[in-house]
């Protein structure tokens, strides 16, 4: 018998409202829900695939233990969790708390919404500090400079009503993240061009976004700090910015015009190689046609400098006063998580916790920052001796050896540990090397609540969707039969259990204040994931029960949410004069942004449609057949180079090497690869290009170019020579 469910889909963090086709307890098929009120019928190749990836062969049905001649056997889950909590134990007692970490890679917010909550009351009930996720990998300036600058009461202004949109190196049409909205963004994005919306996309590729945009700056990788500071130099210089604003709520103008003055447009054309009259049309288009913000994605952002880029857009979306006024609505108020007060006053810099505060780092002077602990450290912090250093590591929904830079020391680093968890729901590169594997549910096997999305909307300037909307699905197939999973956050809550600690239960918050404290969670009898949810969103603005009277997700706009007037006596100004951050500044108007000569071509960073990082890749139905990430380049550097599609090169950095399928793109800039991250494996399998593709990560070093406040090392923009390679 088949019928038909509402469903969230979980293959990514869109969380698009689908329909599964179910038939004798499996999954058939996925698809769109036209009548969705938001994503619209909207559903792409990685959620359509969802049934497929149910019923994979290579899913992991049973948990895994490494066997001394290191193959791997299955183990009952509960037997898994007995073990793994002793040497927990052990490594506790003679260690101390340092030495046990987390790592909470995309699929473990992606799977399950309350999972966060689970794995920081763990870590908070055992004492350790050491909880690390992809944020620091990302664009953690997002948050750091959020600190430095401090930031407005209220949202800032809505895609919904915006004349105009920069984007600096995202492509939401493709990576359904920041820019435009993640909600069915093709159709959200033809419906504001439709009403006018100026885009302006500056990406050294014309990207899918790029080609629907009315201006693109092609540029060279890398220049986005001296590009937003040109522009910035252009609106202050012309007075097109919002000056009552800007005298109301904001320090710090003088010296930032001060610091963008070197910027000309004429020296940042010559530098970035666009036109200079295109830099000044897009600062006069951006400044003259609001509402609508500037957003950065995660190319610019791995180029080099994420905090001062990230700084420097705030400057510009505050200059220009986008942010929303006294008396509006708020698009996006919380549903399930907790309701906020938008209030139309600056909140001033919190500069004690941007970076540099809370738990020191071992390496590279770094320490914990506003967007979570540095990522790109946990390699190190495991491989050096002494004090501190880290001996167990639980990796969940995540996958270093494919996702964290500079691979040769993560593989190097997985070895070293005196245990590896991983929690997957395949034997992924990651979890080759683990001792544990622990098998865990598939999202249609569990219930599901939209919070993953809401934080999207809280997550940064030009995140986010257009109304305030919530979905709750339940389970909707069991798994296969003989399957021994559990539902993700079940592993924590089990090992707290043997190793006799408590579990408090944060409600999710998105602005940082508790409405309502920590609960206790029973740890005799565990709750069902059903009763997780109430905890994590006790005191939301809609209560759950009500979420789930619509299980096709619906809008929730009552009560409506209006920005309040400023409170009386209140004194709090944003500040764009950062010192540290003028001072960088300064520095990036005097680097040399050449390279080494014998290493001509610059490798950038993008996202495949078909896969989300490493997942999905061995599903048929994603690849279709191309089992690997190709390496693009323009038609002539490939003539150049005489190497036709298909053919097989060597990529070197000045740091390693990878092996790399060509391909033809010409909406590239000449002397760029543009190539996705997150695919292959360990040098030994480089031959196998074509079977499982290359690893991008590994011509990344992390402790020689790496930015000093979060500790992300170059991602994207990095210097690498092409030479054809035979293989056999
Ligand atoms: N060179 C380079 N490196 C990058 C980037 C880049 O652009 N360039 N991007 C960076 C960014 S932005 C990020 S966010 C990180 C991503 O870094 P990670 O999050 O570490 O990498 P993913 O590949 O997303 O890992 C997802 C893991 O979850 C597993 N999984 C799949 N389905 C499920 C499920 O249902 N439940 C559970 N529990 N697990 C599941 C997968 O098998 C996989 O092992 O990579 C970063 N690394
Ligand atoms: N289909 C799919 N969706 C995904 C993912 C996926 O793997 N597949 N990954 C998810 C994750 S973890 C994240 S964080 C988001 C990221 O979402 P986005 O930040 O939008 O990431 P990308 O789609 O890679 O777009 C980055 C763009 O930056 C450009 N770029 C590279 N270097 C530079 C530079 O130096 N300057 C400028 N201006 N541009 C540059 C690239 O050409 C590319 O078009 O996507 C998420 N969504
Ligand atoms: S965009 Fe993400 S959530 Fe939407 S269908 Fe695709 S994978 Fe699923
Ligand atoms: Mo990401």
């Amino acid at each position: 018998m088949s019928r038909h469910a509402h469903t969230i889909c979980r293959a990514c963090h869109a969380g698009c409202g689908v329909i599964v086709e179910i038939e004798d307890g499996r999954p058939q098929s996925v698809r769109g829900d036209p009548n969705n009120p938001l994503y619209k019928g909207f559903c792409c190749i990685k959620g359509q695939n969802m049934a497929a990836s149910w019923a994979n062969s290579k899913r992991l049905l049973q948990s895994q233990k490494r066997q001394p001649d290191g193959r791997y056997s299955p183990i009952p889950v509960e037997q898994a969790m007995d073990e793994i909590a002793e040497r927990l134990q052990q490594i506790l007692a003679s260690r101390g708390t340092r030495a046990i970490a987390t790592y909470s890679g995309t699929m473990a917010t992606n799977a399950g919404a309350a999972n966060g909550a689970v794995t920081s009351a763990f870590l908070k009930a055992i004492g350790s500090r050491m909880g690390f996720n992809s944020n620091t990998i990302d664009q953690p300036g997002k948050f750091v400079a959020a600190a430095l600058f401090g930031g407005w009461m209220a949202p800032p202004q809505h895609f919904a009503q915006a004349r105009v949109a920069l984007l600096v190196g995202c492509n939401p049409l493709v990576a359904m993240s920041g820019g435009v909205p993640h909600t069915n963004p093709g159709r959200s994005l033809t419906d504001a061009l439709k009403r006018g919306l100026s885009l302006i996309v500056i990406d050294p590729r014309r990207s899918e976004t790029a080609r629907r945009a009315s201006v693109h700056l092609q540029p060279r990788p890398g220049e986005d700090v001296a590009i937003l500071a040109a522009l910035i130099r252009v609106i202050l210089d012309e007075e097109l910015h919002d000056a009552l604003f800007v005298d109301e709520h904001l320090d710090g103008v003088e010296a930032l015009r001060e610091a963008v003055a070197p910027f000309t447009p004429e020296r940042v054309a010559r530098r970035a190689d666009v036109a200079a009259a295109d830099l000044v049309a897009a600062a006069r288009i951006f400044a003259r046609n609001g509402p609508g913000v500037a957003t950065a994605g995660t190319g610019p952002n791995m180029s080099g400098h994420t905090t001062l880029l990230e700084y420097l857009l705030r400057c510009l979306n505050t200059i220009c006063g986008r942010w929303q006024r006294q008396g509006e609505q708020v698009i996006e108020p919380a549903t399930l998580g907790q309701p906020t007060q938008a209030r139309a006053q600056a909140m001033p810099p919190y500069t004690q916790y941007a970076y540099g505060f809370g738990e020191k780092l071992r390496v590279r002077d770094l320490a914990n920052t506003a967007a979570g602990m540095p990522t790109a450290a946990l390699a190190d912090e495991i491989l050096m001796p002494g004090q501190g250093q880290v001996r167990a590591l639980i990796s969940h929904g995540g996958n270093p050896v494919a996702a964290w830079p500079d691979q040769l020391k993560t593989i190097e680093a997985m070895k070293t540990l005196d245990l590896l968890v991983q929690i997957d729901t395949r034997m992924s590169a990651t979890a080759k090397l683990a001792d544990y594997v622990v098998a865990v549910k598939h999202p249609l096997e569990m219930p599901g609540i939209s919070l993953t999305q809401e934080y999207l909307s809280a997550y940064a300037v030009g995140f986010g969707t257009t109304a305030p909307y919530a979905q709750y699905t339940p389970a909707l197939v069991e798994p296969p039969a003989g399957a021994d999973v559990i539902d993700d956050w079940l592993f924590f809550y089990g090992l707290a259990q043997r190793m006799g600690v408590q579990l408090m239960i944060k409600p999710v918050s998105f602005s940082g204040t508790l409405r309502v404290p920590p609960q206790a969670i029973d740890m005799i009898e565990p709750p069902s994931t059903d009763e997780l949810f109430e905890m994590v969103t006790r005191g939301s603005r809609i209560a759950l029960a009500e979420v789930r009277q619509h299980p096709a997700g619906a809008i929730f706009p009552d009560p409506p949410v209006f920005v309040q007037a400023k409170e009386e006596g209140w004194q709090g100004r944003m500040n764009a004069g950062n010192a540290q951050m003028l001072v960088d500044l300064t520095d990036v108007g005097r680097e040399d942004p050449s390279g080494a000569e014998d290493l001509p071509f610059r490798l950038i960073s993008r996202r495949q449609m078909n896969v989300l990082n490493s997942v999905g890749q061995d599903n048929p139905g994603q690849h279709r057949g191309r089992t690997y990430n190709p390496a693009y380049l323009h038609p002539e550097d490939l003539a150049e180079l005489k190497l036709a599609a298909g053919d097989c090169v060597e990529i070197r950095s000045d740091h390693a090497s990878i092996v790399g399928i060509v391909e033809i793109d010409r909406n590239l800039r000449r002397g760029l690869v543009s190539m996705a991250h997150s695919w292959g494996e360990g040098p030994e399998r480089d031959h196998e290009v074509r079977e499982i593709g290359a690893n991008t990560g590994r011509l990344t070093s992390i402790d020689r170019e790496f930015e000093r406040y979060t500790g992300l090392p170059r991602m994207s923009n990095i210097p690498v020579a092409i030479k054809p390679l035979a293989l056999d």
